[in-house]
This record gives structure tokens, sequence and C-alpha cells, in this order.
């Protein structure tokens, strides 16, 4: 018999109209799974707002408070203070904002609750572009990618900007806890939201989730896809806790990047010399990834 580790209950219901291969259910379902229902979500425009559903109609077995781009953070540490002045000490406040939503436009939020070590955690679904208002390039879009903001012709266009450091950015700024995780390492998800939610203060959960339009990829592929972004090293799954690095999930022989790109139509314009640099890009940072862990557990 194997031995299940996941939990059995679903706060995420049948019914919610998120594309097929779509990763934010699946995140939703795991952030959930890990917390319990004796939790707010605190969700500003985006997928992850829409895909729940209109009233009457609700897909989700907890409260959502529905709120505005830029305070995702902020509002989140005022359901906190709320609660606090209830005395209610049992339950989690979330807030869930896209890569759109956190690296652009919730920055400042996010920064200001990270100052005030704010108790709450906040969960970025970095599907790599504002997808819900059709694929425009975001800050956390990689370099390579079509977006209808960076479109290809003749050979050129795509992005060339690299993801936003965001994770860096708050470490310095003091996070108490930051993680990556990935909706195709389930286990490793859960076990890192609860990891998140008996530290006290600000925890950032950086976690990626594939947009089957957005990558332009076959919805059956989305969690290969979504596995072979950590297995090549393109997004490594590590944590950050009292300022000290580790990695969460070890990579022994790191496949090369072509692998990920190659499944994609949104990475399909990259010539050989493109992917190549793609390749050495994700070596240099990887290094650093690793020197980090080095440096800061000695
Ligand atoms: C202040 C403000 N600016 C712009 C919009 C329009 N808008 C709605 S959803 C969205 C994209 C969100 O992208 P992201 O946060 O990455 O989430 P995703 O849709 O990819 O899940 C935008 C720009 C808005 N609702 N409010």
């Amino acid at each position: 018999m194997p031995k299940f580790t996941i939990p059995k209950e679903e706060y995420v219901c049948k019914g919610h109209s998120a594309c097929p291969g779509c990763g934010t259910p699946l995140a939703l379902r795991y952030t959930l799974k890990a917390l319990g229902k004796r939790t707010v979500l605190n969700i500003p425009a985006g997928c992850g707002g829409v895909i729940l559903g209109v009233w009457p109609s609700y897909a989700l077995k907890v409260p959502v408070v529905d709120n505005a781009f830029e305070c995702t953070a902020a509002i989140a540490d005022g359901i906190r203070a709320g609660f606090d002045v209830l005395g209610v000490k049992d339950a989690y406040v979330v807030g869930w904002a896209g890569d759109g939503g956190t690296v652009d436009i919730g920055l400042q939020a996010l920064s200001a609750a990270v100052d005030r070590n704010a108790n709450i955690i906040y969960v970025m679904l970095d599907n790599e572009a504002y997808m819900n208002t059709g694929i425009q390039k975001s800050g956390c879009t990689p370099i390579g990618a079509w977006t209808t903001t960076t479109p290809v012709a003749n050979g050129k266009g795509w992005n060339t900007s690299p993801k936003k450091r965001i994770m860096e950015m708050l470490v310095a700024n003091g996070i108490a806890y930051g993680a990556t995780v990935n909706v195709a390492y389930p286990e490793d998800f859960i076990a890192r939201l609860r990891e998140a939610k008996d530290i006290k203060g600000t925890k950032f959960i950086h976690a990626l989730a594939p947009c089957t339009p957005g990558w332009r990829i076959d919805p059956r592929k989305s969690i290969e896809v979504a596995r072979l972004a950590t297995q090549t090293g393109i997004f490594p799954l590590y944590k950050v806790e009292n300022g000290k690095y580790s990695l969460t999930k070890e990579i022994k022989n790191r496949k090369p990047v072509r692998e990920y790109l190659r499944l994609q139509g949104r990475f399909r314009h990259l010539p050989e010399e493109a992917i190549n640099e793609i390749q050495r890009l994700v070596d240099e940072e990887y290094a650093r990834l690793l020197k980090k862990i080095k440096e800061t557990n000695e």
C-alpha cells in the first residue's frame, strides 16, 4: 500500500473555470490542504480571482476577500490585525496574487508588510505573465519568452529582461521566511506551506504554475513542463529561513534547458545561440544560489 502524505481534504470544489492544465487550481488546493479550513484568502484581480466563479457559484470552501490590485499584502495584514483584536488565533491569512500583481503592481504593499513583519503568508502564483488580461509581459516573464507585449517578428522581439529577483529583494527587506515551490512537486509544496504557517512574521511563497494558453503548451504536458523547470535548474526549489538558504529539492544531474524550452510555443522562435545563452545564464544563476547556500551556512 502506498503511503499518502497529502491530506485528503479538498477545499477547492469541482466546477471552477480554470483552463485545462492550469496550475492555479492545483496551487490553491495544495495551499489549502496545508493550511486547512481556518484560512482566509485575499485575492486581487488575476486568474486566481476569476476562476472561482461568480456569485451564487463559488468554488472554494474558505472565505475570499476580493481586493484592489495594489494592496494584497496591506489588506491581508489588516485582516490579521482585525483577528488579533477579536482574539482569533487559529486562522491563517493568506495574500494570494499573481506575478504581475506582486512583482509589479503589489510590490510596495508587500515590502511595507515585510517592514512591519506582518504575520501573514503571501503566495505569489507565478505563471510568468499577466495571463488574465491576455498574456502581457510581467516582471517575472523569463528571457526569451514571447508575450503579446514582447511579440516576435523577423527572428527578434522576444523578452530580453531577466526575471525580477523577488526573493532576493524580500530577503534584503528582511522577510521571516521565503520558499520556492512548484505545482509539479505537491509534497514539497505542502511541506513548505506547513513550515511557513507556524513561523511568526511575513512568509513569502513563490509558486511556479504553468499557464497552458500563455506558455503555449499541450494541457496534458503541463506538469511535465513544470517539473522540467526544476529539473533543468530554471526554477530551483529552495528556502530561506533566518537568512540561511537551503535547497529543498536536490537535482543531481540537471537536464539541459533545451528540453524545457522546446515543449513550449512561447520559446519556439529561439535560435540555437539564444538557447545556449539561456543555458549559460541558468548555470550562472544556479551557481550563485549554491554559493549563497554555502556562505549562509558557514
Ligand atoms: C489597478 C489595476 N490595473 C490593472 C487591472 C487589469 N488587470 C486585471 S487582471 C490583470 C493581470 C493580472 O496578472 P497577474 O497578477 O500576473 O495574474 P494572472 O492573471 O497571470 O494570474 C490586470 C492587469 C486591474 N484590474 N486593476
